[in-house]
């Protein structure tokens, strides 16, 4: 089986690679990433290294690359986690995010396509379906309705992906997971930034009233499902994945929660202006993948963090190696004026 992770130097990307290796270690990965900033080859350099797995640093949205690539290899199966997938990044700045999660897929859609690979899983979001009120969860039927340009263009990669099935026949299923935490995470997210700022006794930047809800499930549990659409999903739909009520919490309980792990005090928590359309509430329904596939999150979100907390006591060296250059001029700009 030759398998093709786009994007698998990032944060989910390195996991379901390292994933892989544990539960498909016969399966020939090839992982193409263009590693952008939040690319890290650091987080899968021993697979590299050791020959398990292929690197091809390029971008999805290099047709000519992409062609030689799927003409050179014949993929059967194609995960797409290539993305730019900072919601605050795409409010600077959004043309990236369309040209990576937009045209990327397309290309990457036409290649596997005039290949014959046999199956191809879109990693897509929660965010396309804009944001809850108090109530309700998303199901896969939920009208698409994005807010911030990051989740436009995961939508509109999504349909994409829906219009070569339906059109061309293209064997693909979408996923769309809720907010991922865990190792590898770059620092720009919630989870690792305030778990890294409380490291570093820096204030933790709480946006609006701090009320916003997100449901957190850790990154292995995201993996396990995405394998599992991968081999047996039913091609044409959408799995919705999530960690259901154990990991629907608000901002400022994830918030206190990581201070108390760390045994840091709450004077670090300085809520600052709030993100503009700021989606207030998601929660997943998760039925779908539970009934069709037999999947179900098994880390709580207690447990989660702390695994994630210890990962990056332990790993010093992968953050702060990061928090430098690009990524000081982006807090600058993102979070001076708030
Ligand atoms: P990430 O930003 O950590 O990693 C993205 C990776 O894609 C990086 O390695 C980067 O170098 C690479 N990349 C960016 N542009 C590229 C291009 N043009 N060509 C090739 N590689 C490129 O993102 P993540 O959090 O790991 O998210 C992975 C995927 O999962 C994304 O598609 C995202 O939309 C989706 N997703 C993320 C979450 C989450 O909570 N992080 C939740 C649901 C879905
Ligand atoms: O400094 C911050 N302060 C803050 O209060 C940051 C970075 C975030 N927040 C809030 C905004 C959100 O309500 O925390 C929540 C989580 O924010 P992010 O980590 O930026 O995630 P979110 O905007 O929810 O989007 C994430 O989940 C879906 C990922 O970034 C996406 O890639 C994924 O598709």
């Amino acid at each position: 089986m030759n398998v093709l992770v786009t994007g698998g130097a990032g944060f989910i990307g390195s996991n379901f690679v390292h994933y892989l290796r544990r539960e498909r270690p016969s399966w020939k990965v090839t992982v193409l990433d263009l590693l952008t900033y939040a690319g890290n080859l650091k987080n899968i350099a021993e697979l590299v290294e050791e020959g398990s797995v292929r690197f091809v640093k390029g971008s999805i949205a290099d047709k000519e690359l992409v062609d030689d690539l799927f003409k050179g290899t014949k993929f059967n199966l194609v995960f797409n986690f290539a993305a730019e997938s900072h919601v605050d990044r795409s409010i600077h700045g959004a043309q990236v995010f369309v040209e990576t999660n937009i045209m990327g897929t397309q290309i990457l859609l036409d290649a596997a396509r005039a290949t014959g690979v046999e199956r191809f899983v879109q990693i897509s979001t929660d965010e396309v379906y804009g944001s809850l009120g108090p109530t309700g969860f998303f199901v896969e039927t939920t009208p698409l309705n994005p807010t911030s340009p990051y989740a436009a263009s995961k939508t509109g990669a999504d349909l994409m992906v829906l219009a070569a099935v339906k059109t061309h026949g293209l064997e693909a299923v979408i996923t769309r997971c809720s907010n991922n935490y865990g190792p590898y995470q770059f620092p720009e997210k919630l989870m690792p930034l305030f778990i890294t700022n409380a490291l570093e006794d820096k204030p933790l930047p709480l946006y609006g009233d701090g009320l916003n809800v997100r449901s957190w499930i850790y990154v292995e549990d995201h993996c396990a499902a995405l394998l599992l659409c991968g081999e047996k999903g039913r091609s044409g739909e959408v799995y919705n994945i999530g960690a259901g009520a154990d990991g629907e919490l608000p901002n400022i309980e994830v918030t206190k929660t990581i201070l108390s792990i760390l045994g840091k005090s709450e004077d670090l928590i300085q809520y600052v202006a709030d993100r503009p359309a700021h989606d207030r509430r998601y929660a997943i329904d998760y039925s779908k993948i539970k009934s069709e596939l037999g999947w179900e999150p098994k880390i709580s979100f207690r447990e989660g963090v702390q695994r994630t907390v210890e990962w990056y006591k332990n790993n010093k060296e992968w953050w702060q190696s990061v928090k430098t250059g690009e990524y000081l001029k982006y807090y600058e700009m993102n979070y001076a004026n708030r």
